[in-house]
C-alpha cells in the first residue's frame, strides 16, 4: 500500500498540456508535488535517466513513494484513488465509462488539432514572428468542430463534462481548451457551443485549474 504522505514528484515542463492535467488533478486532491524540469524539446535530447522513467520520451513522468508511472490518464486515476478527498471518477459504471470515453476522445481527437494545429500555428507562430500555416489551422478547426459536436452531444449540457460533478474528464480537457481559446479562431468556435462555453467559464477559474494553467 502506497504511503499517501510520501513525496510525489512530477517530471516535465509547465507548458505541457499533459503536465498541466496532472497538476490540476494533484491540486484538486490537495497533494503537493515537486516538479523536476524536463524539456522534451531540448536540442541535446533527453537524458538516459529520464528515458528510463519514460521510454517514449514524452512528459510527464511521475513517482510516488518509489512507484513510477507514465501516461497521464493512468497517473490521474492513480492520484485520484491513492489520495483522500472527493472522488474524481463517477461511482456509476456507465457514467465512469462516459468519463473515460471523453478522456480518450481528448487524447485522440482534440489534443493534436486544438493545440498543435490551431494554438501553435495561430498564437505561438505569431509570437515567434513566423508565418502561420493557414491550411493546417483550417484542417485543425475542422477536426475541432467534429470533436466539439461529439463532446456537446455526450455532455448534454450538464454542469460538468461527465455529469453533475467535477471529474477527471474536466481536468483532462482544461489545458486543451485553455490553449485552443487563446486562438481567436478557437474562441469563436467555442462560442458556437453555448453550453460548452458556460462549462469552460465555470471551469477555468476553479483554483486547481487556474493554478495548473498559470
Ligand atoms: N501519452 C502521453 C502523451 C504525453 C505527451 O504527448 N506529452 C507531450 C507534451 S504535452 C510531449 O511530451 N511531447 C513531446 C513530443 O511529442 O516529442 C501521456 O498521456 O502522458
Amino acid at each position: 500500500m502506497a504511503e499517501t504522505a510520501a513525496p510525489v514528484t512530477l517530471f516535465g515542463a509547465r507548458y505541457s498540456v499533459y503536465v498541466r492535467i496532472v497538476l490540476a488533478v494533484l491540486g484538486e486532491k490537495g497533494v503537493a508535488c515537486g516538479l523536476v524540469p524536463v524539456d522534451v524539446f531540448a536540442e541535446d535530447g533527453l537524458s538516459a535517466d529520464y528515458l528510463s522513467r519514460h521510454p517514449f520520451g514524452r512528459i510527464p513522468a511521475f513517482e510516488h513513494d518509489g512507484f513510477r508511472l507514465h501516461e497521464t490518464s493512468a497517473i490521474a486515476r492513480y492520484v485520484d484513488e491513492a489520495f483522500p478527498g472527493p472522488s474524481l471518477q463517477p461511482a456509476g459504471l456507465r457514467e465512469r465509462a462516459r468519463m473515460n470515453q471523453i478522456v480518450a476522445m481528448l487524447d485522440n481527437y482534440a489534443y493534436r488539432p486544438m493545440v498543435w494545429d490551431v494554438y501553435v500555428e495561430r498564437v505561438l507562430r505569431a509570437a515567434e514572428g513566423a508565418a502561420a500555416d493557414e491550411a493546417r489551422i483550417a484542417a485543425g478547426l475542422s477536426q475541432a468542430r467534429v470533436f466539439l459536436d461529439a463532446l456537446a452531444a455526450l455532455s448534454g449540457g450538464s454542469r460538468r463534462l461527465a455529469g453533475p460533478d467535477l471529474s477527471l474528464a474536466d481536468l483532462h480537457a482544461a489545458p486543451i481548451f485553455d490553449y485552443f481559446t487563446q486562438a481567436p479562431d478557437g474562441a469563436a468556435m467555442l462560442g458556437e457551443f453555448p453550453a460548452l462555453g458556460e462549462w469552460w467559464e465555470r471551469l477555468r477559474t476553479r483554483p486547481s485549474v487556474a493554478a495548473a494553467l498559470a
